[in-house]
């Protein structure tokens, strides 16, 4: 059982929803650990840095635009197998497959539009809690 750390954002749509809290409650409730927290408009070059490799995807413009519209919430968590956990709370990026009880099977029917972000490995978690976290910013 490994102890990671993991980059999770609360996109611009989940916070003009107003499903901050409802969605930071299901990692908390899954027993994962907040050890980072704040609302933010995403700088361009941070979020180009963040999705660099999707550069050249027909979405890519898209997501970029979207992404930097409106504020966003970064979380940093930490737990057991925090990476995997994450994803699955979130579910799948397809709104086709994305299975009820999962935070995008339950509140998305967008691709884009689809309220969350999390890393999806060991080396990107630790990279893209980079780009949002200073290490003094992490308790
Ligand atoms: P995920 O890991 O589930 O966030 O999904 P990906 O890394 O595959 O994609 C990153 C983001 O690109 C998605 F959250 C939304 C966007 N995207 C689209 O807008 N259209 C697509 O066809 C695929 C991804």
């Amino acid at each position: 059982m490994e102890v990671e750390q993991t980059l999770i954002l609360v996109k611009p749509d989940g916070v003009q929803r107003g499903l901050i809290g409802e969605i930071i409650s299901r990692y908390e409730r899954k027993g994962l650990k907040l050890i980072g927290l704040k609302l933010l408009q995403f700088p361009l070059t941070k979020a180009e840095e963040l999705y660099v490799v999707h550069k050249g995807q027909p979405f890519y413009h898209r997501l970029i635009e979207f992404m930097t519209s409106k504020p966003i919430v970064a979380i940093a968590i930490e737990g057991p197998n925090a990476i995997k956990l994450a994803r699955l709370i979130n579910g799948a990026t397809d709104p086709l497959e994305s299975a009820p009880g999962s935070i995008r099977g339950d509140y998305s029917t967008d691709i884009t539009r689809n309220l969350v972000h999390a890393s999806d490995c060991l080396e990107n978690a630790k990279r893209e809690l980079a780009i949002l976290f200073s290490p003094e910013e992490l308790c």
